[in-house]
């Protein structure tokens, strides 16, 4: 038997794929069975070009042999311990060196599984400290229009793209949004932040004066909108988020899911933008996408804040079963390493001048209305076939996956590429050639 026969799956039905056209994928299937660096592999053994480190996820590249040891040795060690009133100390150890990497007072670590679990945690810490606080009324969430913050309902709720939310019932109460930052005529084919938009952080002082403050918990916000497809916030929006926040006491969270760990050239985008929020949401890049892992950085005051009361008592009714888990630990303290010893946010912020101009090179190829990048994020929106919207751009990344050896990611009409931080100078433009002709192929 072959390694391609092995690798082969005997029957596509079973699975219900997430966040999938199951059907057409399954009549035509893109099918991946190896990793390694760079690439991924198909079944039959053809090399494909990661243009998108998995989902936003391996910065650090595939199978690297640090963080592969480093899972293979903790599954011998210790496989599971539970971490409710008990802990194990590679947990402790990841949760300082993250705290090490997070800007400002951003010290106290909460560990969780996904980004959607680290939305839903960051959303209802917010609403409890409020309480705790004596502000039990601060229960409105504010998030912006084109958000993605997973699909818990908190974070479809504070999200604002419509297909994730519009089926899913009434969501959850006394949730706004801002508007989206993106606007096409004054920034379009821009690279990095555009100058136009700061001015549309004051809109949340429209949202204060139609609820009140003191009904405001939280503002939820990527500093880059990546699921949307990658849409950078303007100049000065969110230093003027952070203004108004404190102003009125309405806590500020980050949603860094996508831009921690390197992708915007720095641990965490708040860096980048000289902005301390009241909570980091991160998952992803902690673990290079290898185990499971997400987590809420919270600034000492609001720890604090629950750390009052009976010393026997919870103080927090809070949690997951895999919290920590061990092995997520070992790999993202692996991580953290590799990023470290390869000095991999630097990397990414000393390429992304190029990363942004190859990217824009391809501007003025058939159906591109825009392109976008910041850090080492890119995006193509494509014009639609009437009657068939999404079908331009589904058909590129199909072509790409299979007549090119390129994998991107769709997002409705846009071609989003962010390849891990481990990209050479060559395969930048290898990315921007191959991207190029999968337009191309849909002209
Ligand atoms: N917040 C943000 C900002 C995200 O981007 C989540 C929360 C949810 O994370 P989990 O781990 O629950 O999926 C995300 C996830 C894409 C893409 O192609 C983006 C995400 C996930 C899958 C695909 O843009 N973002």
């Amino acid at each position: 038997m072959t390694i391609a026969q092995i690798d082969q799956p005997n029957d596509l039905d079973a699975w219900w794929m997430p966040f999938t056209a199951n059907r057409a994928f399954k009549k035509n299937p893109r099918m991946i069975s190896r990793s390694k660096g760079m690439y991924y592999y198909t079944p039959e053994g053809k090399a494909v070009l990661d243009g998108t480190a998995g989902l936003w996820c391996c910065n650090a590249g595939h199978n690297r042999e640090t963080i592969v040891s480093a899972i293979q040795h903790q599954a011998g060690e210790l496989d599971f311990s539970p971490t409710f009133q008990y802990g194990h100390p590679k947990a402790f150890q990841l949760a300082t060196r993250i705290a090490e990497l997070a800007p400002g007072d951003l010290d106290h670590v909460f560990f969780v599984n996904s980004g959607s679990e680290a939305v839903d945690t960051a959303l209802k810490v917010a609403i409890a400290y409020h309480n705790l606080n004596g502000q039990g009324a601060r229960t409105r969430l504010i998030g912006r229009v084109r958000g993605y913050h997973g699909v818990g309902f908190g974070g479809i709720s504070v999200g604002g793209m419509v297909a994730n939310r519009k089926v899913f019932g009434s969501l959850l109460a006394g949730v706004d949004h801002l508007p989206t930052t993106y606007n096409r005529e004054h920034q379009a084919f821009t690279k990095g932040e555009p100058d136009w938009g700061g001015h549309l952080a004051d809109e949340l002082e429209n949202i204060v004066a139609l609820h009140d403050a003191s009904t405001i918990a939280a503002v939820i916000v990527e500093p880059m909108a990546g699921s949307t497809g990658v849409l950078p916030t303007p100049k000065g929006y969110l230093q003027k988020l952070r203004q108004i926040c404190d102003k009125y006491g309405i806590l500020l969270i980050f949603d860094e899911v996508i831009t921690g760990f390197g992708r915007m050239g720095y641990a965490f985008a708040a860096e980048r933008y000289g902005v301390q929020p009241d909570m980091i949401c991160f998952a992803k890049g902690i673990t290079s996408g290898t185990v499971p892992m997400g987590g809420v950085l919270f600034r000492k005051g609001i720890h604090d804040a629950f750390m009052k009361g009976p010393e026997l008592a919870v103080e927090l009714f809070h949690g997951y079963t895999y919290s920590a888990h061990p092995l997520a630990c070992a790999a993202g303290l692996a991580t953290l390493d590799l990023y470290a010893d390869e000095n991999l946010f630097e990397r990414s912020r000393q390429l992304e001048s190029q990363w942004g101009d190859a990217m824009l090179s391809l501007k003025g190829l058939p159906n591109v209305l825009d392109i976008r990048t910041v850090g080492l994020a890119a995006a193509f929106d494509l014009a639609s076939i009437p009657d068939a919207v999404g079908k331009r751009a589904y058909q590129a990344m199909h072509n790409a996956f299979h007549d090119l050896g390129l994998l991107t990611r769709l997002a409705g009409e846009t071609l989003v590429v962010t390849p891990p931080l481990i990209v050479s100078e060559d395969q930048i433009g290898e990315i921007a050639d191959k991207v190029g002709k999968a337009i191309r192929s849909v002209a």
